[in-house]
């Protein structure tokens, strides 16, 4: 480590030591973990050190559902209203919460 500055081992966080600052090497996905606990070192000049420990806490956002593309069903013709087509394969990343309130409409465009 460099003297005078401070350093983690923990991914996926750095430290910028130009600007003094925590910095994240990839974005945080709170539904693989909310929280982060981590422990920073700071060295002086001489040689003494310090640690410390963070807590970082990943809020969620709401992303949108994801639904397969291009899905295709068959039927007969003359099959009586309203005949299942088949059902759509649909996810969101937030759970299973978001997947059951999740609502359909065709595309009138
Ligand atoms: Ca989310
Ligand atoms: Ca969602």
């Amino acid at each position: 480590m460099d003297a005078g500055g401070f350093t983690t081992a923990d991914r996926p966080f750095f430290v910028d030591q130009d600007e003094r600052a925590l910095r994240l090497r990839e974005a945080l996905d709170f539904e693989a973990s909310s929280h982060h606990r981590l422990t920073l070192e700071l060295e002086d000049s001489a040689g003494a050190k310090v640690q410390a420990t963070f807590n970082i806490t990943v809020l969620n956002v709401n992303e949108p559902p994801a639904v397969t593309d291009d899905q295709s069903y068959d039927v007969d013709e003359n099959e009586g209203a309203p005949v299942v087509l088949g059902s759509v394969a649909a996810t969101d990343p937030d759970g299973a919460t978001d997947v059951a309130g999740l609502t359909f409409a065709i595309d009138a465009s």
